[in-house]
Formats: structure tokens, C-alpha cells, sequence
């Protein structure tokens, strides 16, 4: 498809950025696994040598295990040169929504950490306001769930819990928790106060506003049926 043509473009545009010997935060998603296909093949070819990549979730680790691209953990390095990873949502501020994968916590980590984050995307995902269609994800202990939904409703939030498609019951994160999905009629106008709101909300561990994290973001779109990076 159009879209599938131009996630494949802003990840082989991304791969473009890595050099010999860095220290790679590798994404979750679609788009990011394009990336890490992508990486793995040109350290096959060694086209690129001496990588490190520290993933943000199981999907990475599974894929980057299977491409033989080295990895470590987030504890076992001193610092990311480069953080390439997918969005949700990206408004003309660059902030972020980022969850869709239920995999921000260990995503908002790495992009904390790199030096560089650049955000793949296709052209779809580009906003004026965040959350007026895309549900923010908000990552809560399995014990609080319904004590922190009740306390987004009071901010005037739709939640729900989002539920597992082959396992019954809600799903569960890579860090064993549960993810409420919310939604604010009219939008997110002021994204880094609302992020730190709801993380002061006992029993959040983190939500899917990234807020000035962002470096750079590549976006795939088609003009007269080119695929074009920007
Ligand atoms: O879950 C995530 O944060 C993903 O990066 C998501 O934001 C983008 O996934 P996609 O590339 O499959 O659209």
C-alpha cells in the first residue's frame, strides 16, 4: 500500500543517519521494524560495523535477535547517540503521541536518553492538535487501574481499558502493567503540563505525550505518487 511505500522510505532515510560504532535506541512498531530490517541487512552486508542497539520493547528484541544485531540494556550503556522510532500522532511542535503499540514506557526512556530522536512517520499521522482522534495510552499498575480511570474521567477524559485481541482480558505491557486509553473531547492543547498531570496521578507509570523530546522527524508522503522525506 501507499502508506506501507512510505513507511519503508522514512526508515531506510533513517537507517541512512547510523554510523560505524554507535549506540542505536531501536523503536517499536510497524515503521521501526522496517527500520531494524533495514539495519540488520546493512550489518549483514557490513556496511555498518561495531552497533549496539537497546530496544523498547519484546517486539524489538525478538526482531533484532533474529537479525543478529547486538544488543544491550538500557542500564549496560552510557549513553544513545541516535534514537529512531514510530508516532502516533505528531503535532507542528513536534510533541508527540506515542502508545499505540502499548510500548512507550521503555520508548520514552530511550528517547530521553539519545542524544538524537528521530521519529519515523508516515504522512498520515501528521496533526494540528493531539488526541483529538488518536487515544492517548496511559500505562497503570494492574492494582489501580480503576481508581486512576476514575481520576481521568474527573478531568474530563473518556477512558477505556484497552483490551488483548487473542487473550482474554485486558492486555498486559512488557512491564506487567495494564494501559488505559483516553481521550479529551477537545484535544490536548498544552501537552507538557498535561503529561506531568497525569503522571502525578498515583498509579501511573507513564502516558504516551512525548514533549519536547523530538530532534527530527522523517515523513513519508506521496507527492504525484513519489515518495518524498522531509
Ligand atoms: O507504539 C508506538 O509508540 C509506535 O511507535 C507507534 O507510535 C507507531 O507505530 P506504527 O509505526 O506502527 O504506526
Amino acid at each position: 500500500s501507499l502508506q506501507d511505500q512510505m513507511k519503508q522510505a522514512v526508515a531506510i532515510s533513517a537507517v541512512n543517519q547510523i554510523r560505524d560504532g554507535m549506540i542505536l535506541g531501536l523503536g517499536s512498531g510497524s515503521t521501526a521494524a522496517l527500520m531494524i530490517q533495514e539495519l540488520g541487512a546493512r550489518i549483514k552486508k557490513k556496511e555498518l560495523n561495531d552497533i549496539v542497539g537497546v530496544t523498547t520493547s519484546f517486539q524489538g528484541e525478538v526482531l533484532a535477535t533474529e537479525l543478529g544485531i547486538p544488543l544491550k540494556s538500557l542500564n549496560a550503556v552510557s549513553h544513545i547517540d541516535l534514537a529512531i522510532d514510530g508516532a502516533d500522532e505528531v503535532d507542528p511542535h513536534f510533541q508527540l503521541i506515542k502508545g499505540g503499540g502499548a510500548c512507550h514506557v521503555q520508548e520514552k526512556l530511550v528517547a530521553a536518553r539519545a542524544k538524537k530522536f528521530v521519529v519515523v512517520v508516515d504522512s498520515t499521522k501528521l496533526v494540528d492538535k493531539l488526541n483529538l482522534s488518536f487515544l492517548l495510552p496511559v500505562e497503570v499498575l494492574p492494582g489501580a487501574w480503576h481508581q486512576v480511570k476514575e481520576q481521568l474521567e474527573e478531568m474530563g477524559a473518556e477512558v477505556k481499558l484497552r483490551m488483548a485481541q487473542r487473550k482474554a482480558g485486558p492486555i498486559v505491557t512488557d512491564q506487567g502493567n495494564l494501559v488505559l486509553d483516553i481521550l479529551f473531547k477537545d484535544g490536548i492543547s498544552d501537552p507538557m503540563s498535561m503529561e506531568s498531570r497525569i503522571n502525578n496521578i498515583p498509579g501511573v507509570l507513564e502516558n504516551g505525550l512525548f514533549v519536547n523530546l523530538v530532534d527530527q522527524v522523517l515523513v513519508g508522503e506521496i507527492n504525484n505518487n513519489e515518495v518524498s522525506v522531509r
